[in-house]
């Protein structure tokens, strides 16, 4: 139903996994108005090339298939997140942004030398937000410095921070992530090993995190990409995950006015399987148990960090 996943003239890393075709209709029936608030669109290469820089070459998945997605699944609306693979050139995530007819806001990656025309251009076509990545995997270093300075400038327009990072290195960045001057979202719950416990020292320093700091949410997403116990085929649930599902739970619970969910299509450097994105929605309700909660993650919560002249 979203077309079948292609590739331009790039070659796909090896044991690249394609995103999944024909998704299952999700039994959770999304509310009025949910947003889908984390994905990407890769390329398609030949319009939108790769960044030189890039870790990884993913496969091409375009607006037009992420669009298709959106209606399949229930979405009324996408946040497309700059992903590392296009670097900081934001002409894929944008022109996605801008064919949306205002159903998609985006979240941008930029450089110290970004000037204020470009970030007003980037506004103009829905971003919303800046994306600091430190996944080691992912990214080259960039100086702390010229991060708070562009933290700083985007403030003015309104916008937000949006990191990414491994549980592990929470410790070392909680003094430039609780400086930083706008809200703060951070995604995947910081990536949680969660063979540990809920309880355990690295989960609770995360639920610190958020406690200490108002300003900062958090996307309970990725289940497939947390998870050691995988997928609901190896036992006949529709969601599975089980392993993931009480970190998320936890999230919603303690802070239900900062927490947004997405599905992370078209889930890059997925090296086991790739999710259904169909019964990746149905993950929802297991982690946010009731009406109201699943309100707040889907509808309440994003249009007010994205939408707020709607909210
Ligand atoms: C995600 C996760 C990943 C990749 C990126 O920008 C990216 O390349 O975010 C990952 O590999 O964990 O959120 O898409």
């Amino acid at each position: 139903m979203t077309g079948k996943p292609t590739t331009g003239r790039f070659d796909k890393t090896p044991g690249w996994l394609d995103w999944f075709e024909g998704p299952a209709k999700p039994a959770f029936q999304l509310p009025p108005g949910a947003v889908d608030a984390h994905c990407h669109v890769f390329g398609p290469g030949d319009t939108y090339p790769y960044a030189p820089e890039r870790k990884y070459t993913p496969c091409d998945a375009s607006q037009a298939q992420l669009f298709a997605l959106r209606d399949h699944l229930g979405f009324s609306r996408n946040v497309i997140v700059q992903a590392t693979c296009h670097g900081a050139d934001n002409r894929a995530m944008a022109a996605a942004c801008r064919a949306s007819g205002g159903k998609a806001r985006g979240v941008a990656t930029v450089k110290r030398s970004v000037s204020d025309a470009e970030l007003e251009a980037l506004h103009a076509d829905g971003v919303r937000g800046v994306r600091f990545n430190f996944v080691k995997r992912l990214v080259d270093f960039t100086p702390k410095d010229e991060l708070m300075e562009i933290a700083a400038r985007v403030k003015q327009l309104g916008w937000h921070v949006v990191i990414y990072f491994e549980a592990v290195d929470l410790p070392e960045l909680w003094d430039f992530f609780t400086a930083l001057p706008t809200t703060v979202v951070v995604d995947h719950m910081g990536r949680p090993d969660v063979s540990q416990p809920l309880d355990g020292p690295e989960f609770s320093l995360f639920m610190r995190f958020m406690e200490a700091h108002g300003n900062v949410w958090s996307k309970v997403s990725c289940p497939e990409r947390l998870s050691l116990s995988g997928p609901p085929a190896l036992n006949g649930e529709r969601h599975a995950y089980r392993d993931v599902l009480p970190f998320a739970r936890q999230v919603v619970e303690r802070f239900p006015e900062r927490v947004l969910w997405g599905t992370d299509w078209p889930h890059p450097n997925l090296k086991q399987h790739m999710p259904d994105d169909g019964l990746l929605v149905d993950v929802i309700p297991h982690i946010a148990v009731t009406p109201e909660r699943q309100q707040q993650l889907l509808v309440t919560n994003p249009m007010r960090l994205y939408w707020p002249e709607e909210a």
